[in-house]
């Protein structure tokens, strides 16, 4: 598995953290598409079903129906490196 979280400056990697945290509303460690739902709209970004569903395939690398906390954090370490 490839870790590009580990490239990021412990300021963004705090962020990714506590971004995560904030958006596990029931910190079950899983977010769920409702929660990817609630980011967009926290980001101010459309939320409808299609986009949410399109952003959990990209998230989603296992295919489980869930974005794990690792696969966030490696998601969003791929949209700061870039
Ligand atoms: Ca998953």
């Amino acid at each position: 598995m490839s870790n590009l979280f580990d490239k990021l400056t412990p300021e963004q990697q705090a962020a990714v953290d506590s971004c995560f945290k904030r958006i596990d509303i029931d910190r079950s460690g899983q977010l769920t598409e409702e929660e990817l739902g609630n980011m967009l709209k926290l980001l101010g970004e459309p939320s409808t079903p299609e986009h949410t569903k399109r952003l959990m395939k990209e998230i989603d690398t296992n295919g489980d129906g869930r974005v794990s906390w690792l696969e966030f954090r490696e998601s969003m370490a791929k949209y700061f490196l870039n």
